[in-house]
């Protein structure tokens, strides 16, 4: 396929966007912001109401960028406390797929799924990336009297090319700089839109937006402009910050080859003082109740996905792999497990059935359970971020159509054990794949191939 023909991509990644916090999910004028951008863009495409992330920041962020769940590629678990972790050179991103086919590809934002050499974004594809290296929890250091940031270490804003080694330091994340983070990111984007568009080369941007995670504080341009304050407010830094950027697409006359996905990275924020809402949906991120299962999902590509479309169809992160490089006529790799599915019949109302019957879900190492359609199956009860896990002495079989709260064990009327045979199905699919290929452990080194040692598989506790 030539350059000419090849759609750019934009993906619009929130972090901690819960099921209830916009309008077209429910939430918008309830939660004291009219996201009247993202609604109206709704309507432009697919709105998935089903859309599975993994339960925490880097596990989804590996799956989004692999096409695999984050548990073969060692980053099941958010890592704490400067443990080695991220991607080893062996697998392929995204990025790294859509450079070799002429890309020019950008992330700005959150990675997190590997700081150190070999493993940052730019060793991944893309030739620019400009965020922190981790969480955004960080700018909170500085607020804390206990902190003292020689004893204790810094973190930054950093700026990196590929080619160039490790990126550089450009100033302290602090609070301030994180709460205006978003308005550098679109200025940055839009000028790597440009300039791509001006040259006639295919882009890719990765655009991480630092809203919805704590602290959730508006930037200055936003600050008291919903009148319900601060929540509201980073609402509509999101709904504007976004609008700005599909404004830019139409400005540069490109909306109609451009694929934008707008999207959560997992479910609802828990700390208290930053609470989100899973919505309709039950729980916080973190767990395996529905609100860590479900982040909205809104697809637009003319032509390719079909207008006004909802659907409450299974869709997993992981199918944004196969799905996107099915667009951009590029090969998905072949020579390892991929997890997602190619969602582009589904997408463009070919049929009105998901590619996928379902997905396993881990929060951590753990597996926490499957879903099966409307049917879920659970083996650890944990409602919240903070309650403490309980394995169920039996898996409790959840009919999310006639209990979407999750609040019986079973259905006493119907038991619905008939359903564990698809749950046993999609589980030994999963184990019959480890078996072909092993899991990454957590922290591998950098040089690490899967499939050269299979004495390196960790336990999966399923
Ligand atoms: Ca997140």
């Amino acid at each position: 396929m030539t350059n000419e023909r090849r759609p750019n991509v934009l993906f619009f990644f929130v972090d901690n966007l819960g099921m209830g916090e916009l309008g077209c999910y429910g939430g918008g004028v309830l939660r004291g912001a009219d996201t009247a951008r993202i609604d109206s863009f709704a309507r432009d495409g697919a709105q998935m109401l089903n859309f599975a992330p993994e339960s925490q920041c880097t596990p989804s962020r590996s799956a989004l960028m692999t096409g695999r769940h984050a548990i073969r590629s060692g980053n099941h678990s958010v890592p704490l406390g400067g443990q080695p972790y991220g991607l080893v050179a062996w697998e392929r991103t995204l990025a790294d797929v859509l450079t070799d086919d002429g890309y020019d590809c950008a992330l700005y934002g959150k990675w997190h799924i590997g700081a150190s050499e070999g493993r940052w974004p730019t060793d991944h594809g893309f030739d620019v990336f400009y965020g922190p290296p981790e969480s955004y929890d960080q700018c909170l250091w500085e607020t804390d009297p206990w902190y003292q940031p020689e004893r204790d270490g810094v973190s930054h804003l950093l700026e990196g090319f590929k080619g160039q080694g490790e990126p550089t330091r450009i100033k302290q994340l602090t609070y301030d700089v994180k709460r205006n983070a978003g308005r550098e990111y679109v200025d940055r984007a839009k000028a790597f839109m440009a300039s791509s568009a001006e040259k006639g080369t295919p882009f890719f941007v990765h655009f991480n937006h630092p809203l919805m995670h704590l602290p959730n504080v508006p930037s200055d341009e936003y600050r008291g402009s919903s009148g319900h304050g601060d929540w509201a407010d980073c609402l509509l830094e999101l709904d504007g910050h976004f609008g700005e950027l599909l404004d830019h697409l139409d400005d540069l006359g490109i909306a109609d080859s451009t694929i934008v996905v707008f999207f959560g990275d997992n479910g609802n924020e828990e700390q208290l003082l930053h609470r989100g809402t899973g919505g309709y949906w039950s729980g916080s991120y973190f767990t395996g109740m529905e609100a860590s299962l479900r982040t909205p999902c809104l697809v637009r590509y003319p032509g390719h996905v079909k207008e006004g479309m909802v659907s409450n169809e299974v869709v997993h992160i992981t199918d944004l792999y196969p799905t996107v490089l099915g667009w951009t006529g590029s090969d998905v790799p072949t020579d390892r497990i991929i997890d997602g599915v190619d969602q582009r019949e589904f997408l463009a109302g070919t049929t009105d059935e998901s590619a996928r019957e379902g997905f396993l879900f881990w929060n951590g190492p753990k597996l926490f359970g499957v879903k099966w359609r409307n049917f879920k199956m659970g083996l650890v009860d944990q409602k919240d971020f903070w309650d403490a896990p309980k394995d169920l002495i039996f898996p409790r079989i959840i009919n999310l159509e006639t209990d979407p709260q999750e609040r019986e064990p079973v259905n006493h009327r119907y038991l619905h054990t008939w359903t564990l045979n698809h749950f046993a199905r999609l589980v030994a699919a999963f184990e019959k794949s480890v078996q072909q290929e092993p899991l990454i452990p957590m922290g591998a080194p950098l040089d690490h191939v899967p499939n050269a040692e299979p004495s390196a598989q960790p336990e999966t506790r399923t």
